[in-house]
């Protein structure tokens, strides 16, 4: 399922280029087009989701999957050791500008805490 005007559905329609990471039938992920540190990568559904708010109990499992192809990609990118964060920005008020549902990863530097 697509959502018209949805930017994240049009870098899967291959209608606005992005540099990918990981691809598979349920999810895929390509670098942050501003990056906030060295390794910023978005992994995103192939099905349109809003935010986290919309998820449901049927996605469960993506959501899983989603996190485990996060935690893989840091590792290809050598974050295990150094560490990384993975981020899920839910509506406006928390910075969320694109409404498909992304896990930012981000690492390469160091992280302070709280985020702001
Ligand atoms: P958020 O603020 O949490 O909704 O994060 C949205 C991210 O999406 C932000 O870090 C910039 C990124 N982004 C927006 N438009 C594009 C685009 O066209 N291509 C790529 N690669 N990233 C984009």
């Amino acid at each position: 399922m697509s959502e018209n005007n949805c930017i994240f559905c049009k870098i899967i329609a291959g209608e606005i280029p992005a540099t990918f990471v990981h691809q598979d039938e349920r999810c895929v992920a390509f670098d942050d087009i501003n990056p906030q540190a060295p390794v910023h990568v978005l992994v995103i559904p192939r099905e349109h989701l809003e935010s986290l708010d919309e998820a449901s109990q049927r996605d469960e499992a993506l959501l899983g999957h989603m996190l485990r192809v996060a935690a893989r990609i840091a590792n290809e990118r050598g974050l295990s050791e150094s560490g990384y964060r993975t981020v899920i920005n839910t509506g406006a008020g928390a910075g969320q500008s694109v409404f498909h549902l992304h896990a930012h990863v981000i690492g390469g530097r160091a992280l302070a805490w709280p985020p702001g």
